[in-house]
């Protein structure tokens, strides 16, 4: 633990070191990079503390019973979970103007409340009299947005009701969703209910927590517009739902999911970053009609999903679900005889609890990886590139290293693509690439093109590009066609090996954006083995455990000290 303690603060030390040369660093072509580039990148990505483990429980709203609701609380708290998400639907809560009714969220929050659970409360969405939609059933739900004065109301006299049981409160679900604010999401009127309902929740209650409605974050703009909307202040906790089904946990890069977030809080003030909801189905799903991921496979990746999203600087992670729906298994139950039935626990509910059990007191991991590295392309032998199509920059070779500057000027969709006059084949048995890179804090996308055996061309999401420090970002090469979008070629549509790295691209994280950057690339590596990889946990206690990463079915076969 002290080794790993040090190792991460000679980083800082470096990472603040590199981050003065950045700032002092205006766009010459012979920075003074060659001090730095040997050594090894900064880790950007590392635990921030423990990992707390939450479930979406869902009991307020679909365990059918208020009078029996003691009972799967007591369930939920078996699983070893200290976290649970309950919605407090508006219609259920207040059906008409006139009529409240507290039965079941009483009965939930209590009975969870009871078993020591932590409660994340949504706030929404609408019910149909408070919506301006006529075709709204008054005293239903409804995805339209709310009457405003009505919508603080309501969300007012639930924390009024609620407030010694819960002291976070995420303000509506999916925001950025056309599903779940309808027509059309509109981040100007959202972001004007996120304030105006904080500021109701912080006058009843001035410790509790604003949590952001739960957003997509491979697409930032809706995070960034709520900031341009002045809405920055109103919450203390970003929330994301990094769904990545059908691949899985490493295939989707899990470990990168918050970072387009943290570069958007970089610009505007850093807040924690919470998962709210993430999973795979068991079958055919809502995301997977196919249903790619099996029982076993939904178990494996729920611990990989887990402790790479702490990996990855995620303080609270909730799995979506409890229970399954008729027809969307990302349930942790089957859904059996009905929402009352918790007589069929899926494989991935054993998965969760041993989960729970080895982390209960973890408070830092260390990946221990075994793969081995190939480089691909380094900055100190220069390569022929093309001209790009595109008048977007240009590439150098400065300093050891690759220099794209790239100028982006429209409001609509901008990149440069940067490509290999000689494709460079990967080889065979490559699991990823690594990409040591000195970001300029614009969190743009990173993307590969890549050639396969056909003539079709891919691209992958490297990530994103983060501040102005060394940062290695690995992208997962996966076998699946899944990972990849075909952009150019014909063939049949699917990535065949041999593949070739055949250019960059940096892409504007939001259309709209524009102005000009400067990213340094010191080399790529293939990876190969990145699957074989465990993570050690160290206690409070003094204790240390190794679980195997791969497969959670292994976890109970974990071992004891030493990690090494
Ligand atoms: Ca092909
Ligand atoms: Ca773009
Ligand atoms: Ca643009």
């Amino acid at each position: 633990m002290v080794a790993g303690r040090r190792y991460v603060r000679r980083w800082q030390r470096l990472a603040s070191l590199l981050l003065l040369i950045g700032l002092a660093w205006p766009l010459t072509a012979s920075a003074p990079l060659s001090a730095a580039r040997f050594t090894a990148p900064i880790a950007v990505r590392a635990p921030i503390g423990p990992l707390a483990i939450g479930i979406n429980s869902h009991l307020t709203t679909r365990y059918p019973d208020a009078a029996t609701m003691p009972i799967p609380a007591a369930i939920v708290a078996d699983l070893g979970a200290q976290w649970v998400r309950e919605d407090l639907h508006w219609h259920r809560i207040q059906p008409h103007p006139d009529t409240w009714d507290w039965v079941f969220t009483d009965a939930a929050l209590y009975a969870l409340h009871r078993q020591r659970l932590n409660i994340l409360g949504v706030l929404g969405p609408s019910v149909g009299w408070a919506t301006p939609d006529p075709t709204d059933r008054p005293d239903l739900i409804s995805f339209a947005p709310p009457d405003e004065t009505a919508f603080v109301a309501y969300a007012s006299a639930v924390v009024q009701r609620y407030k010694h049981l819960v002291k976070h409160w995420q303000i509506w679900n999916e925001p950025d969703q056309a599903a779940f604010w309808r027509p059309v999401p509109d981040v100007e009127r959202y972001t004007r209910l996120l304030i105006k309902t904080a500021a109701a929740i912080r006058a009843i209650d001035p410790t509790a927590n604003i949590v952001l409605g739960g957003i997509n974050p491979f697409d930032t703009a809706f995070l960034e517009a709520i900031a341009v909307y002045g809405g920055w202040q109103a919450f203390d906790v970003i929330a994301i739902h990094p769904y990545v089904d059908p691949l899985d946990p490493d295939e989707g890069n899990l470990i990168a999911a918050a970072d387009g977030a943290r570069a958007v809080a970089a610009r505007y003030g850093p807040k924690p970053i919470w998962v709210t909801e993430f999973g795979w189905a068991s079958g055919p799903g809502d995301r997977d009609p196919l249903g790619l991921t099996d029982a076993a496979q939904q178990a494996d990746y729920l611990a990989r999903a887990y402790l790479a999203l702490w990996q990855g600087g995620i303080s609270h992670a909730f799995w979506y679900m409890l229970k399954d729906d008729p027809h969307n298994p990302y349930g942790l139950f089957a859904y059996g005889s009905g929402r009352a039935d918790f007589s069929a626990p899926k494989p991935v509910s054993r998965a969760l609890r041993e989960l729970t059990r080895h982390m209960r007191g973890a408070q830092t991991a260390e990946r221990i990886e075994t793969i081995s590295r190939s480089p691909l392309l380094a900055g100190d032998q220069p390569l022929r590139w093309q001209r790009p199509a595109q008048p977007n920059g240009s590439l150098d070779y400065a300093a050891q290293a690759i220099r794209i500057s790239y100028r982006f000027t429209t409001r609509d969709n901008d990149y440069l693509a940067q490509a290999l006059t000689e494709p460079i084949p990967l080889p065979a048995d490559a699991d990823a690439l690594a990409i040591d890179l000195f970001g300029d804090g614009s969190g743009h996308w990173l993307r590969l093109w890549l050639l396969d055996c056909e003539g079709e061309t891919f691209a992958v999401t490297a990530g994103v590009i983060g501040p102005a420090a060394w940062q290695t970002l690995r992208v997962p090469l996966s076998r699946r066609a899944a990972q990849y979008e075909q952009i150019a070629g014909v063939g049949n549509g699917r990535p065949d090996w041999p593949l070739a790295l055949a250019a960059i691209v940096i892409d504007d994280h939001r259309d709209d954006w524009s102005g000009m950057g400067e990213v340094w690339i010191a080399r790529i590596d293939a990876l190969n083995g990145a699957l074989a990889y465990a993570l050690c946990l160290w206690r409070t206690d003094g204790s240390s455990a190794l679980i195997d990463y791969p497969s959670s079915r292994n976890a109970a076969s974990a071992s004891t000290p030493p990690c090494r």
